[in-house]
């Protein structure tokens, strides 16, 4: 697993729901995936992100700061190169989100799995962003995150609370509890979402 930045920042249990209606496209030569992380402002965004990509230890990720635009992280991963959009998600940059939803192939939406008081707020965003046309084919990833935490919801809750698409919708979507801090469950959420678009936009061997 390799990575590089632009300047342009208790068990693991998951749910999965996938259903095979897309078309498959070609893109075999380049094998690059477009990845926005999304969420709530204090999800845990760009800490999942610099462990993923830097491997950073625990006191260099708790002292993440906000991010107040995004940044952009590129990461060798299984056989595919992404490009990872980490993006603030203060409610006032939440307005920019749709500048970058194009040619979106996977979306990564990080939940703090501590915080039950922000759940509708985070069911209501989530939704707004599934409404998308742009995102309608993309994969979804919920990382139900911050699972170090005492006390946090585990992704049977967090599931419910978000009102997750239904098995007819369409939509590839799982769900995974993990810790940006440990780095549990991170690598279980990233091989499903690889395989998941893999399998739905390449011709795989
Ligand atoms: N205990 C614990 N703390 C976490 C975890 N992930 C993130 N945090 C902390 O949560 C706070 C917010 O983390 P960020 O990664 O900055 O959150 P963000 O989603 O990028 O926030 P914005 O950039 O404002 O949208 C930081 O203090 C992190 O150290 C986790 O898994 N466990
Ligand atoms: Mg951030």
């Amino acid at each position: 697993m390799q990575s590089s930045t632009s300047t342009l920042d208790a068990p693991c249990a998951s749910l999965t729901h996938t259903c095979w209606t897309d078309s498959a496209k070609v893109k075999e030569q380049e094998r690059e995936l477009r990845i926005l992380i999304l969420g709530l402002d204090n999800a845990g965004k760009t800490t999942i992100v610099q462990s993923l990509c830097y491997g950073a230890d625990t006191a260099a990720l708790q002292q993440v700061e906000p991010t107040l635009g995004f940044q952009i992280h590129s990461l060798d991963y299984a056989d595919f190169h992404l490009n990872l959009w980490d993006i603030g998600g203060q409610s006032s940059i939440r307005a920019y989100w749709r500048n970058y939803f194009e040619q979106t192939d996977g979306i990564v939406w990080v939940v703090d799995s501590s915080d039950a008081s922000r759940l509708p707020l985070v069911q209501q965003e989530l939704s707004r962003v599934l409404q998308q046309e742009r995102l309608a084919g993309a994969s979804l990833l919920i990382w139900a995150n911050k699972q170090d935490v005492a006390g946090s919801l585990g992704v049977q809750e967090i599931a419910k609370a978000l009102q997750l698409p239904k098995s007819d919708d369409g939509r590839h979507w799982s769900i995974h509890a993990c810790s940006g801090i440990t780095g549990e469950g991170l690598l279980e959420g990233m091989d499903w979402l690889v395989q998941d678009i893999g399998s739905r936009i390449f011709l795989l061997s």
